[in-house]
């Protein structure tokens, strides 16, 4: 079967971004195996498969992914709701939320640090941004 076609997470069961994806392709139904890596470990290898050295990295005989929305989404179009579960509600302001992923207020009860956000806005995402250009 299509679905059955090997999946490979490379990633720590500790990092919140891993789960996620993992609670996709056990919603699913999808099998994996999992490189369970330290990002700060990761070798040259695991910096071609994720430029930013973040984890979880996604392959399939298809496709190499390395942020986990993306990889969520992907895992929804490639096996949508006709034949699996969806994991997105259909209204789109609940799909928009649910593609959220706000760990500090609700996790940690802990107001976000202004101060973090100004510099991802003003300095980390730009760069990155250039990268992706
Ligand atoms: N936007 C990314 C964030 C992934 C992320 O930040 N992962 C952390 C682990 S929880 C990581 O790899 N950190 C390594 C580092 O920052 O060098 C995603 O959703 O996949």
């Amino acid at each position: 079967m299509s679905h059955m076609n090997k999946v490979r997470i490379v990633g720590s069961y500790l990092s919140p971004y891993v789960r996620k994806v993992l609670v996709c392709l056990s919603i699913k139904g999808i099998p994996y195996e999992i490189d369970p890596i330290i990002p700060f470990y990761g070798n040259e290898e695991f910096s071609k498969l994720s430029p930013l050295r973040r984890i979880p990295v996604f392959t399939d005989d298809k496709v190499t992914l390395c942020d986990s929305s993306v990889i969520c989404q992907y895992l929804e179009d490639r096996y949508p709701s006709s034949n699996f579960v969806s994991i997105y509600p259909n209204d789109i302001v609940n799909r928009a939320k649910a593609k959220m992923v706000v760990i500090k207020p609700f996790v940690w009860k802990k107001k976000s640090d202004q101060t973090i956000v100004d510099r991802s806005l003003n300095v980390e995402i730009p760069k990155v941004l250039q990268y992706l250009e």
